[in-house]
């Protein structure tokens, strides 16, 4: 597998920065701290007519046939398989992430859009029984309307893939605000999208998919505005919160993904082999800024010495280094702000009793801008306030348990609820751990970690997660109106609740 420079990767990609040439938005690999590109920002004008067009692409999309719009989605599948590893490594370049996960990611992409072709055939509502003779009862399932889309920087394009590809087929318009630390991946996929718009026919509005590049206050702009039927937001908790609010105010729909703070049990029956792998991709994966990221374990502590010096000395020897090089499995942390952070939670962790190992910066030689970190691990005896807060770096905070109860609530007693998962044989804990008295989290697993979900389980979380789910499963249905319909074929008027009314 060859590796491209910048600029020839995007000109494979078919993408020009011609038009967004600028010096407000600068897009910096975490690899070197190199300036990949530098863009303008968006105006508020420009931002204003984006979304008006996009408002009128759903009203045109919104009747062409729902299987005619997956096929726009199959041939964007197609040009996401034919680019999967320049866009793949354009992800690890502007992300940090290594290529294998990079690569992943365009599968995630791409896995999606094969879901929503599929789904594109299935936009079905029920029939129910009408209590009135004669009478039919059936709902139906309407486009909603131009869906604005955030998105973070560690998961650069499959989570806007996961929200289009569902709202095209749902018969909706997409307006995107990447995360201004990846705009060029948000660029080259609009550039495959628009690829696939044209084989696909002039059926498809020319607007059907909008990109807004900019800070928070077009992010702000796109929320506010009431032509925005929904927003899918995916990022901290802080901009959810704001983002609820917004929409709240205007009774807007929302979608939010937002923080994680996802624990794993390993309980004394565990298969020890398959939940180290698990740990260690699950905790040092992306360099810990998964929203999924394992950040709390809880050992039993009959197992404890077994498994903690073994993890310990794993991550003593993790490759960490250039994304790109195959055999790394740690790359750079996004930035300084994230690195900043990291040292902070750790100084933190230790005044609250915790041990440390790692955490500190690696020297990677060519890369000296780059912040790559040994991942850290942090032991503690019992929990500490401290493992109430996410931080978006790979620091594992570890605690011995006695009983499994205590654990399970050890698991939910934070203010997040994205994932969480059990290390068990033994399936008396297993179903406990699942059950509606087990974890509270959207995503409750057994033997496998809390990240790298597929993306046919719908995927979001509880509490200060936010409680919405996207991909798969039903998750497409907030991506439509629902309506319901009843209709009269008899020749008499009789009213519901059996009520006389005679004029
Ligand atoms: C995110 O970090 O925002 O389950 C999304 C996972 C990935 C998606 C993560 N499929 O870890």
């Amino acid at each position: 597998m060859t590796i491209s420079s910048i600029d020839s990767l995007l000109g494979k990609l078919g993408v020009t920065l011609d038009g967004y040439a600028g010096s407000d938005i600068h897009s910096i690999s975490p690899i070197d701290g190199k300036l990949l590109a530098s863009l303008k920002a968006d105006s508020t004008s420009i931002i204003e007519r984006r979304i008006q067009e996009a408002h009128q692409a759903y009203l045109a999309w919104r009747t062409v046939p729902a299987p005619r719009r997956g096929e726009l989605i199959r041939l964007f599948g197609e040009e996401l398989r034919t680019y999967k590893h320049e866009l793949g490594q354009l992800v690890t370049l502007e992300a940090g992430k290594i290529l294998q996960e990079g690569l992943g990611e365009v599968q995630e992409m791409i896995d999606i859009c094969d879901f929503a072709v599929g789904l594109s055939r299935q936009l079905y509502g029920l029939t129910i029984a009408s209590e009135r003779p004669g009478h039919r009862m059936m709902e139906q399932w309407h486009p909603a309307g131009a869906v604005g889309i955030i998105s973070a920087f560690n998961f650069p394009v499959a989570v806007w893939a996961w929200n289009a590809a569902l709202a095209i087929v749902c018969g909706d318009s997409v307006i995107w605000k990447p995360s201004e630390k990846t705009p060029l991946t948000a660029i080259a996929t609009q550039t495959l999208f628009i690829k696939a718009a044209q084989r696909f026919g002039s059926d498809a509005p020319a607007a059907l998919t909008q990109l807004i590049i900019g800070g928070r206050d077009s992010g702000a702009q796109m929320v506010a505005d009431h032509r925005v039927a929904l927003v899918s937001a995916t990022g901290s908790t802080r901009m959810g919160k704001q983002v609820a609010e917004v929409c709240a105010k205007r009774l807007a729909r929302s979608i939010l993904e937002l923080g994680g703070n996802n624990a794993m049990i390993v309980a004394p029956s565990a298969d020890l082999e398959m939940a180290v792998r698990a740990i260690i991709f699950s905790a040092v994966g992306t360099a810990g800024q998964r929203c999924t990221t394992l950040r709390r374990l809880f050992v039993h502590q009959s197992i404890y010495d077994t498994l903690v010096p073994r993890l310990k000395k794993i991550y003593e020897g993790l490759p960490i280094g250039n994304p790109l090089t195959s055999g790394t499995l740690v790359g750079p942390l996004i930035d300084e702000m994230a690195y900043n952070n990291l040292q902070k939670t750790i100084d933190q962790a230790i005044g609250q009793g915790a041990k440390i190992s790692g955490g500190h910066r690696i020297d990677v030689a060519g890369y000296e801008k780059g912040f790559y970190v040994r991942p850290a691990i942090a032991e503690l005896s019992a929990p500490a306030d401290i493992m109430q807060h996410e931080t978006f770096a790979p620091l594992m905070y570890i605690v011995p348990y006695n009983d499994l109860q205590q654990a399970i609530d050890w698991n939910n007693n934070v203010p997040q609820g994205l994932s969480s998962s059990i290390f068990t044989t033994d399936m008396r804990e297993a179903e406990l751990f699942v059950s509606a008295a087990g974890s509270d989290c959207g995503i409750a697993n057994v033997n496998i970690g809390p990240s790298g979900a597929e993306i046919g389980g719908a995927f979001g979380g509880e509490k200060e997660t936010g409680g919405g789910r996207e991909s798969g499963s039903d998750a497409w249905k907030a991506y439509m109106r629902r309506t319901t319909n009843t209709f009269n074929y008899s020749h008499a008027l009789p009213l519901a609740q059996g009520i006389s009314f005679d004029i």
